[in-house]
């Protein structure tokens, strides 16, 4: 079993859109073993993506993070951190595969509606920056 980190960004919170991500989530097959709805500081969100510090986006995808309530969902799948990526799609919706989360419901490559973590390892790291182990351990 595999574990990711999905995040419903603030524009599919702002547009209504959780419960159809939710049940495209559900009926792909992941367990959610942890789910919030909760709101990041600048401060939180600077650090999540830290690794695109250097990047020019890095302030638009800060101050787009912290303006409004997230959904960070804590899911469980074999190969979920690659089968989540698949049905996120692209980062850019206008690549993005028919049938995925952001064909239907991102904007555009920075206000893109769902995060994945890129590896087991970062996925990890990522849950566990809003989930304790108990508690998704008492949800499995
Ligand atoms: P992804 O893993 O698909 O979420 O994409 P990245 O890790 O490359 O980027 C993380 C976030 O940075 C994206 F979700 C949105 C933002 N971003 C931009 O705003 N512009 C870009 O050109 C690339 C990423």
């Amino acid at each position: 079993m595999e574990r990711t980190l999905c995040i419903i960004k603030p524009d599919a919170v702002r547009k209504n859109h959780v419960g159809d991500i939710v049940a495209m989530i559900q009926a792909a097959g992941f367990k959610v073993l942890g789910m919030q709805l909760t709101r990041i500081s600048a401060e939180q969100a600077g650090a999540f993506y830290a690794v695109h510090k250097e990047r020019p986006f890095y302030g638009e995808l800060v101050s787009f993070m912290s303006s409004g309530p997230v959904v960070p969902i804590a899911l469980e799948k074999e190969n979920a951190v690659a089968d989540w990526r698949a049905l996120i799609g692209s980062t850019d919706p206008a690549e993005a595969a028919e049938g995925t989360i952001r064909k239907r419901f991102a904007a555009s490559k920075g206000e893109n509606a769902v995060h994945g973590s890129d590896s087991v390892e970062n996925g990890m790291i990522e849950i566990g920056f809003f989930f304790s182990e108990k508690d998704l351990v008492a949800n499995r």
